[in-house]
């Protein structure tokens, strides 16, 4: 079995079709998911990029990883002898390749990286001697008018981001100029590659949307009439005690870091993030057309993910860095070829760090025996088996949270609230903190019993780690 990783950077779960959004288009995976499983409860274990990257990528936690924020440097902080997924994948004897982003930035993770027998629009890591790039792509002909300023360094790039990062709507490019096209035209070259040479593969292809700027070329904005996107739930004014009180009144990170936005931005914006979603998913539907028409479909395990979630609105919050449920669950699908149980959806918990022990199992891997999650290959041959009983993540080395199918229970050591708790049967959004309320006294302590006794103590009866 080949293996083909599809990342989708800061990636709501909801908006997909088949995750039950009624708006949001998106035919191909759709299409996809009646051939594969959909986990409609997987969940990251960090809150945003470079920390879930580096635990869904070595199956360790971030507390272990070392790994709980995007300024630090996986190289510098994995545990001594921690190996990569495609560091797995190589030493098993695949060709490994990606294309755009995997590890949160080549700084971060050389050695890693440099593994990699192939890496297609992204930066090399010192020493690394690949081929070429398989496909030359004619240069963006519009003229840029907000160019980057040359020193990353400077308060000049600094506010250049911030502007770029805060735009949403038309990309004023062609559906081909696209980089995210360009990836998977990329991608579809190697597959054509990969069959006609017979190669035993692994390869990773990166989507960017719909990570800010929400900005999509114009036919895909124009699908989506801002008029008609209702307003998010949980709005601030239904949120009873805020966690993270900075962001609803200084601004998001990422989009509207000025301030909250009109009603009309809201929808305007989550009408492009539509738009990017469903580019996503027309280029997501190009790779995987091309793997059917190479003949590799039969033969390739194929694992699409979002690298975590997205605030759209909700409780007032825009991007991730929270622990509440927009950035902690991500969609993930995968197929194995053959697997009984794909076409359907899988309501059991899995987390992220489960990916690298089921890739193991699947492939025959040798991994070590210090991995900090499970193989969910039995869910892929039935998907209503009892499995974990709780998900675990953090935010930082300070705060943490458990969630299992009742309640969301967080702890603080940093914050304007050191606990909260959250009956998610009665307040599904999270706006509403029982934590001092009497009643819920006995579930407040459950549930610090439940974080204090962490992943172990929620596996499956009957699933060694
Ligand atoms: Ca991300």
């Amino acid at each position: 079995m080949n293996l083909l990783f599809v990342i989708i950077e800061d990636c709501n779960a909801g908006v997909w079709g088949c995750y039950g959004n009624a708006i949001c288009q998106t035919p191909h995976m759709d299409r996809f998911a009646s051939t594969a499983v959909r986990f409609d409860s997987a969940y990251v274990q960090a809150v945003c990029c470079n920390p879930s990257r580096s635990s869904f990528l070595t199956g360790l936690r971030p507390l272990t990883s070392g790994v709980w924020s995007n300024g630090q440097e996986m190289d510098r902080r994995l545990p001594p002898g921690t190996l990569t997924l495609p560091e797995y994948l190589k030493n098993a004897g695949f060709y490994t390749a990606v294309i755009g982003k995997f590890f949160h930035q080549v700084e971060y993770a050389e050695k890693p990286l440099s593994t990699f027998d192939r890496i297609e629009m992204y930066g090399k890591p010192p020493g690394w001697t690949g081929p070429d790039p398989i496909l030359k792509f004619p240069p963006v002909t519009r003229a840029n008018r907000d160019p980057a300023p040359p020193d990353k360094a400077s308060r000049e790039y600094r506010l250049w981001r911030a502007r770029h990062s805060d735009r949403y709507g038309d990309s004023g490019l062609g559906i081909e100029e696209e980089g995210d096209r360009r990836i998977a035209r990329t991608a579809i070259a190697l597959l054509g590659e990969f069959a006609r040479e017979k190669r035993h593969f692994f390869l990773s292809v990166h989507q960017s949307r719909p990570h800010t700027p929400l900005i999509a070329p114009k036919p895909f904005i124009d699908r989506y009439d801002p008029d008609r996107i209702p307003m998010p739930p949980a709005p601030p004014a239904a949120v009873q005690e805020c966690l993270y009180p900075k962001r609803v009144t200084n601004g998001n990170p990422d989009i509207f870091m000025q301030g909250q936005p009109t009603a009309r931005q809201t929808r305007e914006a989550i009408a492009a993030y539509y738009a990017c979603v469903s580019f996503v998913d027309e280029n997501v539907g190009l790779i995987l057309d091309a793997l059917d028409r190479h003949g590799l479909a039969d033969n390739t395990i194929v694992a699409v993910l979002g690298d975590h979630g997205f605030h759209l609105g909700d409780h007032g919050f825009w991007s991730k860095y929270s622990m509440l449920e927009a950035t902690r669950r991500a969609p993930l699908w995968i197929r194995v070829p053959g697997a009984p149980a794909n076409g359907k959806t899988c309501r059991e918990f899995v987390e992220f760090v489960d990916l690298v022990p089921t890739m193991g199992h699947l492939l025959g891997l040798k991994l070590p025996s210090n991995l900090e999650g499970i193989s969910f290959a039995p869910l892929l041959v039935q998907v209503d088996r009892p499995w974990k009983k709780a998900v675990f993540m953090v935010e930082s080395d300070l705060n943490q949270v458990a969630r299992n199918r009742r309640f969301s229970y967080m702890e603080f050591k940093k914050g304007p609230v050191p606990v909260a708790l959250f009956d998610l049967a009665q307040d599904p959004w999270e706006t509403a903190n029982l934590a001092n309320d009497p009643a819920h006294a006995r579930a407040r302590a459950d549930m610090a019993a439940l974080l204090a006794a962490g992943w172990r103590a929620a596996l499956p009866p009957d699933a060694a780690p």
